[in-house]
């Protein structure tokens, strides 16, 4: 259980609303309220999940603000105690005032993530559903939002739990044929065991697959944008973005850094970048422009390489071998091709009339589709999983190599609990500090 000392906290984000929420937990959120708050009764004696018509006042009884408020009485919360909010006026001196108030009234000031923490050491939600906090309130598009929403809803958890009770039971089987041989329990033997591992190792491996999905839901698919000087980048990105971001010019060797931007394709969240072009006679500051490009091409989930077809073949230019990876376009499709493209297969467009564009979208969409990226597939692992989960799986797996040995079952069981733990970490089942820090470190205060 949680220290039950009040927390409080401006909850809505800062600037000028409507309305702000202001909001208390813990065993003494409620007589803290009392303190502050005039109306026809104290929150003390509301029903709980009422909404009250009042007023915060000072320590010398002079009016802050009128606002509604309403208690939460614990479990029946969000953070599993006490909870009061207070719904002011937005102005960012109103809230602050208010916030100031619960704080005299004994309240301290709560750190980020610290209400979602509080629920999942009550009980309220395991770890990845605190994590699902963060991703709904990050979400930018549809999809992302759906697999948050899911996740939230506790898929992913209750997924690690039936994966770990298979494992829990495996090891009772074989520290039981250990601990009491003389007993007549009839342990599962050598085929038995390996195959009921062989089917956990399965489990994770396939959760294991849903990392890269899942990087994409959060942080977005990396689209680069790569080519010759002038051949139309930084007029796809103005295109695909809907605005003129980026300068255009016929100058050669216009962009002169990456530039980055998030793009919303049918619910698939896409981080656009365009680069410096690519040319051999080029000035200090264009070199490093351009060792950017080489760089962000590393890192890159899709290559769009686009060439001008009215100009001839560029220098640098390597014909692409068909690579999942990368789409090769011919721009400017608006005018005539020059010779040297004759018979190169490529999608053709025009980012001046738009032509070819949305057989673009098609195509980046298609490829994303390769790479498992569907709505339906809601579960989604985040990078703090996908380490949790490889430990696991590693454990399993020199479990299974010593079982393969020959070697008696119990010799196995030492990786098999170090599974069990790096599985528990998922769910936060284990107690470590360490992770709650890292998971809630990244919330905003008043969540
Ligand atoms: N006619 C025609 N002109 C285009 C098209 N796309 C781009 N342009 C023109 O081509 C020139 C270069 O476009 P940019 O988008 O600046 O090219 P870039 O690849 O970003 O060039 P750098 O930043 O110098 O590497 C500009 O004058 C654009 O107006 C097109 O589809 N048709
Ligand atoms: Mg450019």
């Amino acid at each position: 259980m949680t220290g039950s000392d009040a927390i409080a906290a401006i909850s809505t984000p800062a600037g000028e609303g409507a309305i702000a929420l202001v909001r208390l937990s813990g065993g003494d959120a409620i007589a803290a309220a009392d303190k502050i708050f005039r109306g026809k009764e104290k929150p003390s004696k509301f029903a709980p999940q009422v909404q009250h018509l009042g007023e915060i006042v000072d320590e010398t009884g002079r009016l802050i603000d009128q606002v509604m408020i309403s208690i939460h009485r614990a479990p029946a919360s969000y953070t599993g105690e006490d909870l009061v909010e207070i719904g002011c006026h937005g102005g960012t001196l109103v809230s602050a005032k208010v916030l100031d108030a619960c704080l005299r009234a004994g309240a301290r000031a709560a750190r980020p993530g610290e209400f979602t923490e509080r629920a999942f050491l009550n009980g309220k939600m395991d770890l990845t559903q605190a994590e699902a906090v963060i991703d709904l309130i990050r979400a930018k598009t549809d999809l992302a939002l759906r697999s948050a929403t899911e996740q939230l809803e506790g898929r992913l958890g209750r997924k690690i739990k039936s994966i770990r009770d298979a494992l829990v039971d495996l090891v009772a089987q074989i520290e039981a044929s250990i601990d009491f041989p003389e007993e007549d329990i009839a342990p599962d033997e050598g085929e038995k065991l390996s195959a009921r591992l062989d089917s956990i190792r399965r489990n994770i491996s396939e959760l294991l697959a849903t990392a890269d999905q899942g990087r994409i839901l959060r942080e977005g698919l990396r689209v680069v944008i790569y080519g010759a000087t002038n051949a139309g980048k930084s007029s796809l990105l103005n295109r695909l973005l809907g605005y003129d971001r980026v300068i255009v010019s016929e100058t050669h060797g216009t962009t002169r850094d990456t530039i980055e931007e998030m793009i919303n394709l049918r619910g698939v969240p896409i981080r656009l970048l365009d680069t410096a072009g690519l040319r051999t006679l080029a000035g200090d500051l264009e070199r490093e422009g351009i060792a950017r490009t080489e760089r962000s091409l590393q890192t890159a989930d899709l290559c769009l390489h686009i060439v001008d077809r009215n100009a001839g073949r560029p220098a640098h230019f390597e014909k692409q071998n068909a690579n999942e990876n990368e789409i090769f376009l011919l721009n400017k499709s608006d005018l005539s091709e020059h010779t040297d493209w004759k018979n190169t297969g490529a999608l053709r467009i025009s980012c001046v009339t738009g032509e070819g564009l949305p057989e673009l979208e098609n195509e980046i969409l298609a490829r994303v589709a390769r790479q498992n990226l569907r709505a339906e597939s809601a579960v989604a692992i985040n990078t703090r999983h996908r380490d949790c989960l490889r430990r696991a799986l590693d454990a399993c797996d020199r479990a299974r190599a010593t079982m393969d040995h020959g070697l008696a079952p119990e010799y196995a069981a030492v990786d098999l609990n170090g599974a069990l733990r790096a599985l528990g970490e998922v769910i936060g089942a284990v107690d470590v500090e360490q992770i709650l820090d890292s998971v809630f470190g990244q919330f905003c205060i008043g969540k």
